[in-house]
């Protein structure tokens, strides 16, 4: 089946070789009356990174502080503001300590829950899922479980002890990284990440390495993000040494403001953009005669499709200069190496997947694959693949449940190398009766990551059994759950993690508050008490030595020896490193990169890269346009939240106060409105209100609102539940939004819809 082909490039030969780098520091040590322990950062509270850092506390481990591990070659020192928030988030006043339970029927009532023994809230949980998933079946029981941190595959692994094969994050066509990664995947043959360095121990002066000569950045805003293991400062540093900008931004980023390129696009229209930049490249000859004829399938077919695709054409469609489209194309093609940062606003469009293959396809045409400073095929560190992402046991399920996931009928893409279920087709099943089981883990849907929020809501709060894990009460867990079991912070709990360019372990380094446990120790014990062969480890440690057992490595060595780096190399497609079977080239059909996608052509789908318009827009419903004449943006990230975290900890509430909507001061002029008042945003779908931030940095036809918002600080009150649920309803941007992802099932409008935008009047909140 075409699913056990990515499982066979992940597990990948992998010489067990280390670069030349060991800590000079041992885990723990003492200083100054303090406890010192050196460390990773790996949730909760949330960021998909892992910074390295060391954590100081005091004789009775008391956390006292945090600081950058200056030795790590990831983050060289550096931290955000969040992580020296951590001892705020761990040891906050409303932080849930103890498992608790609810009766049924309290659901929505803050007071009504009551502490109860781990013992008693396991078996309550192991008993209720089980009970249903034997009634009803496993495909009943959803997991609902958030981006990518510590806990992917244990929430999988959880789903999969009880017959479930339902692991999603509720985000209409999994509109995160999913369309970028299946085009790389099904045309490549890999995950590929811009090269700055981080592979390599000795970073930008290795010498193996070389400098971008150009970056783009593409639908991100990696100051902010640092997303996917790809840190902003990286960008920084390499412009210290030369690399030249072009952005990709409706908005004017910190990025593009310095830029030799700025393409402010019309949101949506990524797909438009690029093929015109690819048709420059191939009209102009700037392309990389070499790599394409050696490397390279279905030249021809992609050369007619960019045909089509002139400067002045997608000038016209995505409302940029034709000019500065030909300058952008050129600037990548003759400053090499080239390499891209690209965001989830890449994805986070109906048309993502044919914007995400046009324009990993300008990479291509220039010959920027796996060399130095360009776009890097990244490897599980030392082939280790067992906890990194979802998916660990899914291959034990019987093929039959596998079939169950939602979507696997629906999307042929998800039966393609992708263990999550599709959310949409997950909303429609449970709409249609068929969800009684929920288990919340790691997300909190109905504020930040489910669009249409009050459809889920509607199907959640009704299920016959709901646990949440989490770390705080949550307008979700509030909402929906009859048992709370309480996680542990990362300086609390013993872990592991593996990026794209090394592996390290998470020290304990705190006293861990009340009964906390860690997530993988939560589905150890759960897990055990609904399939014990799933789970047939004593204790954490067990685990994590499963995971590193074709390295060499048990755990307690790597934590003794530090971040480690496996050996590197570039042009792996030369070297046979790329397929199973040794021999040169990609894994994909043809052994070459697809220019021309076999695959999508065999699922019946746009083989090569395409654009189509926004659903909601000025081209698809000039009609609408009319009355909603602004293109909304929503949901850009902050530098001091995760999403719907951190807004208790007011170190970093002080910085946004309120969420907030930018609109362009001629706009608001225009409107009436002033900096800070509370605007409606509304469209056929629905409404919700926001602070006006008046900024040049938005165009006067768009406007960027925030998502994930609500208020912990009526947490004691009558707000936090029913039907305030922390005021989270008027705010959440998500009810602009649709659950209608494309054809594939891969990529939703969710940076480019319509609204109108008005003044909220007194009286009105
Ligand atoms: N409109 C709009 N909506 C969006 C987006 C957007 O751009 N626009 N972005 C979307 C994207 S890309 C994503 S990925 C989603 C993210 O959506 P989520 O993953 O749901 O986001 P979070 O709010 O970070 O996490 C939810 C909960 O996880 C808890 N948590 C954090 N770490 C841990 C842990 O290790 N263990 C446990 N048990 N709990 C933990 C937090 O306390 C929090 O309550 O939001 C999406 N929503
Ligand atoms: N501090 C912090 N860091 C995070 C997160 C967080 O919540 N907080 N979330 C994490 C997660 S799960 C993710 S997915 C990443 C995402 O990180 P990024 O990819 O950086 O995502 P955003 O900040 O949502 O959007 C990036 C940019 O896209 C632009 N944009 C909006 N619409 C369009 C469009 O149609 N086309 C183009 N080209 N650009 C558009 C916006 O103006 C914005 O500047 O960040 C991760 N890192
Ligand atoms: S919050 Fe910032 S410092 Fe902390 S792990 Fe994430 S990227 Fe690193
Ligand atoms: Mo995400």
């Amino acid at each position: 089946m075409a699913n056990n082909f990515t499982r066979d490039y992940e597990r990948g030969e992998s010489p067990f070789e280390l670069q030349d780098f060991q800590h000079s520091k041992p885990w723990q040590w003492e200083e100054d009356g303090m406890t010192v322990t050196r460390t990773t950062v790996w949730t909760a509270p949330g960021c998909h990174e892992g910074c390295g850092v060391y954590v100081y506390t005091d004789k009775d481990g008391n956390f006292i502080k945090v600081e950058g591990d200056p030795e790590s070659p990831f983050n060289q020192g550096r931290l955000c503001p969040r992580c020296f928030c951590v001892g705020d988030v761990m040891n906050h006043k409303d932080r849930v300590i103890y498992p608790m339970k609810r009766p049924r029927e309290e659901r929505g009532n803050p007071d009504a829950w009551e502490r109860i023994s781990w013992d008693k809230a396991l078996e309550l949980c192991a008993s209720e899922l089980m009970r249903i998933s034997n009634t009803y079946g496993g495909e009943t029981i959803h997991v609902q479980r958030g981006t990518g941190r510590d806990i992917f595959w244990q929430a999988g692994r959880l789903a999969y002890s009880m017959n479930c094969p339902n692991e999603y994050g509720a985000m209409s066509g999994q509109s995160c990284y999913c369309p970028r990664i299946s085009m790389m995947v099904m045309t490549m043959g890999g995950q590929l990440l811009a090269d700055m360095s981080a592979h390599l121990v000795g970073r930008y002066d290795d010498p193996a390495y070389d400098v971008p000569n150009c970056t783009v950045i593409w639908g991100c805003d990696p100051i902010k993000s640092n997303p996917d293991f790809q840190m902003g400062h990286w960008v920084t540093e390499c412009m210290k040494r030369g690399t030249k900008i072009v952005t990709v931004d409706p908005r004017i980023s910190w990025f593009a403001a310095r830029s030799e390129v700025h393409l402010a696009l019309r949101p949506g229209t990524d797909g438009a953009l690029a093929l015109a930049m690819g048709n420059v490249m191939v009209e102009e000859d700037l392309y990389d005669h070499e790599f394409v004829e050696k490397w390279c399938h279905g030249f021809d077919a992609l050369c007619e499709r960019l045909r089509e695709w002139t400067p002045e054409r997608a000038a016209e469609v995505c409302w940029v200069k034709a000019d500065d489209i030909r300058r952008a194309a050129r600037l990548i093609a003759e400053r090499k190496p080239a390499n891209c940062f690209w965001g989830v606003a890449v994805d986070m469009q109906n048309n993502g997947i044919g914007a995400a293959q046009a324009i990993q396809t300008l990479f291509v045409l220039t010959g920027n694959i796996d060399i130095p400073g360009g776009m890097l095929f990244t490897r599980p560190p030392f082939g280790i693949t067992k906890n990194m992402g979802g998916g660990w046991g899914m291959s034990d399920l019987p093929e039959e449940l596998q079939q169950k996931r939602t979507g696997w009928q629906e999307y042929p893409m998800y039966r393609y190398g992708f263990t999550a279920s599709s959310p949409d087709i997950a909303l429609r099943d449970a709409e249609a009766g068929k969800l009684k089981g929920l288990v919340i883990q790691t997300t909190n849907t109905l504020t930040g990551m489910g669009d249409e929020p009050l459809r889920w809501y509607k199907v959640m709060k009704d299920v016959e059994f709901c646990v949440g894990i989490d770390i705080f009460q949550t307008p979700t867990t509030q909402a929906c759950c009859d048992v709370f079991l309480p996680a542990a912070c990362w300086p609390e709990k013993q872990s592991f993690r593996a990026s794209y360019y090394d592996c390290s372990t998470i020290n304990p380094a705190v006293k861990p508050r009340g009964e906390v446990k860690s997530d993988a120790e939560i589905g150890r014990l759960l897990g055990k008490m609904c399939n014990e062969d799933f789970w047939p480890w004593d204790t954490e440690e067990e685990i994590y030595d499963e995971c590193l057992k074709d390295t060499g490595f048990t755990w307690k060595q790597l934590r003794d020896f530090g971040p480690a780096y496996p050996t590197f190399e570039y042009r792996k497609y030369e070297k046979g490193m790329m397929r199973p079977d040794g021999q040169p080239g990609f894994m994909t059909p043809t052994g070459k990169i697809e220019l021309y996608s076999t695959l999508l052509e065999g699922f019946g789908l746009d083989p090569l890269p395409n654009f189509n318009e926004p659903m909601l827009g000025p081209v698809a419903t000039p009609d609408l346009y009319e009355e909603y004449p602004v293109i909304l943006m929503t949901g850009a990230r902050s530098p001091v939240f995760f999403h719907t975290e951190h807004r208790q900890i007011p170190h970093l509430r002080q910085f946004e106060k309120d969420p907030y909507v930018e609109l362009n001061p001629d706009f608001a002029a225009d409107h009436g409105i002033n900096d800070g008042d509370w605007v409606w945003l509304e469209n056929p779908r629905g409404k919700c209100r926001q602070r006006a931030k008046l900024t040049y940095a938005c165009d006067y036809t768009m406007a960027l609102a925030r998502h994930g918002w609500w208020f912990p600080e009526k947490e004691g009150t009558a707000e936090a539940g029913e039907p305030s649920l922390y005021g989270m309803w008027d705010v959440n941007v998500n009810h602009l939004l649709l659950n209608a992802p494309s054809k594939a099932g891969f990529g939703s409008d969710i940076k480019c819809v319509l609204c109108k935008v008005y003044k909220v009047k007194e009286g009105e909140m």
